[in-house]
């Protein structure tokens, strides 16, 4: 496959100072389906194969989304084992990111919800533009973070932080972002890329090699991220045996507030 150019659900360019995908599917607001997964599993294998000389930026296509979730039209109907094998397909391509062999930016350009936030995690850094959204609402859908997103966030905004995201499901600022550290720059609207790629010049000015053993330390000393990621997917591959699941995604499909079964 072409690794460049505009694909089925991606847009990739050659910039001066960096490669950039843009996932394209603008009238789900960028959600993350099987076809963008696969062809962005596809993208990083091609661009890792070439030996990368240059950063990589992950953008969403158009003003309003980053990335908007994972697609919950396409997640509505799925059975725990397909849940399960979900999750860990995406976990795989997330952690092929994450060891992508140069420095990897998020532009957040708006909405970083569910999926969104944790694609933006598995990045080494965080450019948001002023309207970025942030967030993790699966709870309200009746499921958990499946990408990572339940390993990742602790890491990088503390436990106590994560528990209130995840726990409330509620969407926060690009400020509030940058003020718990899951952001490093926050830019006027519309400048997101444009900042991602001035970091991405100023990041190639030092060793290749030096920044990929950076990268190799910094992830290897995440201990107990391995059996944190496979409990992840078991216990989001479990949510799709509980009727919360079918009534959130139910909801959402049908713009109405969830109706979840009391626990007793
Ligand atoms: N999936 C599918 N379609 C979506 C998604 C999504 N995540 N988000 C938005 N869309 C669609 C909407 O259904 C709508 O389609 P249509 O025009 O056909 O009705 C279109 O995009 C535009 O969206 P809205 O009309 O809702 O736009 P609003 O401006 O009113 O609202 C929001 C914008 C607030 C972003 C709203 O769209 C929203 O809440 N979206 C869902 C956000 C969400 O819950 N994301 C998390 C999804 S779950 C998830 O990511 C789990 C990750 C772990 C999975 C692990 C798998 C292994």
């Amino acid at each position: 496959m072409e690794r460049f150019g505009r694909l089925q659900t991606l847009a990739v360019s050659r910039e001066d100072s960096a490669t950039v995908i843009s996932v394209a599917r603008q009238e789900a607001l960028n959600a993350l389906n099987k076809a963008v997964l696969t062809e962005l599993e596809t993208v990083l294998d091609a661009l890792t194969a070439d030996g990368p000389k240059k950063p990589l930026i992950i953008t969403g296509e158009g003003a309003r989304a980053f990335v908007a979730g994972a697609d919950i039209v396409e997640m509505a109907d799925m059975n725990p084992d397909e849940a399960l094998e979900f999750s860990r397909f995406s976990q795989r391509i997330f952690s092929k990111l994450e060891t992508f062999p140069a420095v990897t930016i998020a532009a957040v350009n708006g909405y970083a919800l569910g999926g969104g936030n944790e694609l933006a995690m598995a990045c080494d850094v965080r450019i948001a533009a002023s309207n970025a959204r942030f967030g993790q609402p699966e709870v309200g859908l009746g499921i958990i973070p499946g990408f990572g997103g339940t390993q990742r966030l602790a890491r990088l905004v503390g436990m106590a932080n994560a528990l209130d995201l995840i726990l409330t499901g509620r969407m926060i600022k690009a400020e509030e972002a940058f003020r718990i550290g899951l952001v490093h720059k926050v830019v006027d609207e519309g400048k997101a890329l444009e900042e991602a790629l001035n970091y991405a010049k100023a990041v190639m000015k030092n060793s290749p090699f030096a920044v990929v053993q950076v990268k190799k330390v910094i992830y290897a000393t995440i201990t107990g991220r391995d059996n944190g990621m496979e409990v992840e997917a078991d216990l989001f591959s479990a949510c799709f045996a509980h009727p919360d699941q079918k009534e959130g995604m139910k909801a959402f499909l049908e713009k109405r507030p969830a109706d979840f079964q009391e626990e007793g």
